[in-house]
């Protein structure tokens, strides 16, 4: 991409980001509510999930409102710029892209879930209502 399209798109996002996020304040869903026994099970479990993110893509604040809907305290890691996160993300998923939900598995192995809608489906097979 050209320079002066690259900082077009980068002033563009700037501008945007704090609606994204407002509109994303405001909609949020009402978490749903579980006793502090079953809710501390699911965030025993959750803590071996990480989702890979952008703060404003619109692919992850779906996944993130899910997180919210099935209140479910899952580590962010944001891999927007190069550091460890995005390093991490290549190296195990494949590829940069956001949102992905890295699982470890009981034995260390971690799955790379890419896919908005994919993970919401996973998320609410595993922790929605029974
Ligand atoms: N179909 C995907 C689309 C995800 C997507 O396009 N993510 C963008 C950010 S909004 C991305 O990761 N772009 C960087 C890349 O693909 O390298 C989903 O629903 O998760």
């Amino acid at each position: 991409m050209k320079p002066l399209i690259r900082l077009f798109f980068r002033t563009l996002r700037l501008v945007l980001t704090p609606f994204v996020l407002l509109g994303y304040a405001i909609t949020r869903p009402r978490g749903i509510a579980r006793t502090p026994e079953a809710q501390a099970a699911v965030d025993a479990r959750t803590r071996t999930l990480a989702l890979y993110h952008f703060p404003t893509c619109p692919f992850c604040l779906k996944v993130r409102r899910a997180m919210r809907r099935l209140s479910l305290d899952i580590e962010l890691r944001d891999a927007r710029h190069e550091g460890p996160h995005r390093t991490a993300l290549i190296a195990g998923g494949g590829k940069p892209q956001v949102p992905c939900l890295a699982i470890t598995g009981e034995d260390g192995t971690v799955t790379w879930l890419y896919e908005s809608d994919a993970i919401i489906a996973w998320l609410d097979r595993e922790f929605g209502a029974a």
